[in-house]
């Protein structure tokens, strides 16, 4: 094993690990170490090395951490002796990592609103604070289908990847948002993306 990884089966940011993972054949050398990492009840492991508590957090050989999800995602890339990239170095460099930060942008909010849902007690949510979050999921998803889309389907790179993982977790999520209404190119995309190996391995779970 090269890393160990503090995980959870239903995180997507997680899931990007995975996907990067397999996409650049190195899944083998990632161990899964169980974690209970919560906005609330805090996992002490996991805060030891990582301040944020969050996952996904991996440790190398000498215990030093490595976090977030878009810096695992290109640790994981430099350990894969197969030529190619997730993080392209040529003149679509900053455009990659700008759509992997859309992706995880999307799924803040995602989070956010899972939380607010499933976590917070009814007495205390906040509606308008809940629909905030939606509409940035809903901007979003209007970008990746329109201004982001040439790239979006330009190979299967970490802006792939970590737009692939946000999709996932709407339907993993929030079944019952119709987010393909209104977003063809983007539904179609996604529906060949999931038939990926990678995405096929990291199916979330929980
Ligand atoms: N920016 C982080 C976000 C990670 C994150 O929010 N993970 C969630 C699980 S899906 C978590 O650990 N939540 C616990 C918490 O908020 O303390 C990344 O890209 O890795």
């Amino acid at each position: 094993m090269t890393i160990r990884l503090f995980h959870s089966p239903a995180s997507p940011y997680v899931r990007k690990v995975w996907v990067a993972a397999h996409e650049r054949g190195v899944a083998d050398q990632i161990e899964a170490l169980p974690s209970a990492a919560g906005p609330v009840q805090r996992d002490a492991e996991i805060v030891r090395h990582n301040a944020s508590g969050k996952v996904p957090c991996a440790l190398l050989a000498d215990d030093e951490p490595v976090f977030d999800s878009r810096v695992i995602c290109a640790y994981v890339d430099s350990l894969a002796a197969a030529e190619g990239t997730i993080y392209p170095q040529d003149a679509s460099r900053f455009r990659v990592l700008t759509l992997e930060a859309l992706g995880d942008a999307i799924l803040d909010a995602c989070l956010l609103c899972r939380y607010e849902t499933a976590m917070r007690p009814e007495a205390l949510r906040w509606q308008e604070w809940f629909d905030g979050q939606m509409a940035k999921i809903d901007s979003g998803l209007d970008a990746l289908e329109t201004r982001w889309f040439a790239l979006l389907e330009d190979g299967f790179h970490a802006g792939s990847i970590a737009a692939a993982c946000a999709l996932g977790y709407l339907d993993f999520r929030f079944p019952e948002k119709d987010w393909r209404n209104g977003h063809p190119k983007l539904a179609a995309w996604f529906a060949e993306a999931s038939e990926r190996p990678s995405m096929k391995a990291s199916f979330p779970r929980g």
